[in-house]
């Protein structure tokens, strides 16, 4: 088999780098481990920045989004005490839009049928080779055959655990890391959302996060112990926990339901240098990971994406490498501004184990300081729907 682009791992990064090249007249072949209905059963980010939208939108898969995707103006932090509403719209004249991961996976698998792009799933043992020569190949086992792709450039996009990354020899990587000692257990439940924006709380009992997938889909999250099970969650104590956790006013409002999804998510900051290795290229989560709290994973490898299939057009028709020479600083610059965000949004929002009385005073002083300072919500706002790409 023979194409130009590999792309290896077919989950956001994957389908939409290979969607927009398509589009290009690009040809691609996506190799993903697991079965369309696993890599759409993944329950994971639920806002999409501006910019992640009219990435969508040019890539030709924003109908279904504009339709039911719902805009959001603002969202809330607030502590026992304190109750802040960020502005986006009025602060930064932007919007975010709440859309989930699984609603833009579903629409680039989709997009990919109808133009016929080949996705081939259910590969083991990817091994990517010839990164420095003209050509390169990875092997993968299909159907219990072993099979040769050849290519002349690899885009790795196959997440935190997968094999792109670690192609690039150990002394040749950086990896920077920080491991948060808690996780969030979240749950998805057919019930109206208790407010219509988000409601970040960082309240006694811990952090919990009030988030929606529409009119009559929550999605809520607690700060849990890292040692703490799925298992140890009955429904019931969830809504206990997550009705302390939240303003009372909301907690008033709160209508509680059975979970149809519940799952638990170690929090981690992560970024791998360089993003390129000869002819590969990390994209998304393959290179980076941040904790949630500020909603920017997915928009992080939509970003990645954006540089990574404009520099490859160029590469594979015109000729031009700058972009593909330029793609990992540029990328990497973008990166370490959402993980200083993400990173300061958890340190805020979140109580640590044994931490003492002046980092506690430092939280409270950082939302004080956003609720009386509107230089200090509009730099917030202005990370939160998005740095320009
Ligand atoms: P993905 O989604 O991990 O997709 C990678 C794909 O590669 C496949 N794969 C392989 N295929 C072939 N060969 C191999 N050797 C392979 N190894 C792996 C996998 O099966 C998979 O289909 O990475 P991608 O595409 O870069 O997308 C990134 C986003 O998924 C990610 O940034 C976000 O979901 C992060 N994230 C969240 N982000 C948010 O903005 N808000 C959230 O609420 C949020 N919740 C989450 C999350 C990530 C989670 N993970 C990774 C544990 C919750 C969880 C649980
Ligand atoms: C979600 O809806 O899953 C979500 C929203 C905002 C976040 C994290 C997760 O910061």
């Amino acid at each position: 088999m023979k194409t130009q682009v590999a792309i290896i791992g077919g989950g956001p990064s994957g389908l939409l780098l290979s969607q927009l090249l398509n589009k290009a007249g690009v040809e691609t072949v996506v190799l993903e481990r697991s079965t369309r209905a696993h890599v759409l059963s993944r329950i994971r980010a639920g806002i999409l920045e501006w910019g992640t939208v009219e990435l969508l939108n040019e890539a030709g898969v924003g109908a279904r989004m504009a339709q039911e995707g719902i805009p959001h103006d603002g969202c809330y932090l607030t502590d026992d005490e304190l109750m802040v509403h960020i502005d986006f719209k009025e602060l930064t004249g932007k919007q975010v839009m709440v859309y989930g991961q699984t609603e833009v996976t579903t629409d680039l698998y989709n997009a990919q049928d109808a133009i016929g792009t080949t996705v081939i799933h259910g590969v083991e043992d990817v091994s990517i080779h010839d990164l420095d020569q003209a050509t390169s190949y990875v092997e993968f086992t299909h159907e219990g055959a072993r099979k040769r792709l050849e290519c002349l450039y690899v885009a790795g996009c196959d997440g935190f655990h997968g094999v792109s990354r670690r192609t690039i020899p150990e002394e040749k990587r950086s990896e920077f890391e920080r491991v948060y000692p808690f996780g969030w257990l979240g749950i998805l439940s057919e019930t109206p959302p208790v407010h219509d924006e988000l409601i970040y709380s960082n309240s006694r009992h811990g952090f919990a996060l009030a988030s929606m997938r529409n009119e009559n889909l929550v999605r809520y999250y607690v700060q849990v112990p890292l040692s703490d099970k799925v298992e140890d969650w009955s429904d019931q104590r969830f809504w206990d926990e997550f009705s302390r956790r939240i303003p009372s006013d909301a907690a008033a409002r709160l209508i509680t339901g059975p979970s149809i999804e519940k799952s638990i998510a170690p929090l981690r900051s992560f970024v791998a240098e360089p993003l390129r290795w000869g002819n590969m290229f990390l994209v998304g989560d393959a290179a980076h990971i941040v904790p949630p709290t500020g909603a920017k994973g997915l928009n992080l490898a939509a970003s990645d994406v954006y540089y990574l299939y404009k520099a490859l057009i160029d590469a594979v028709k015109g000729g031009s490498k700058t972009g593909i020479d330029e793609y990992s600083a540029r990328a990497l610059e973008r990166i370490w501004k959402a993980m200083r965000f993400s990173w300061q949004m958890t340190t805020m929002l979140h109580r640590f184990d044994g931490e003492d009385a002046f980092a506690e005073q430092m939280r409270k002083a950082t939302l004080t300081h956003l609720a009386t300072s509107e230089t200090a919500r509009r730099d917030l706002a202005e990370n939160y729907i998005g740095l320009p790409f």
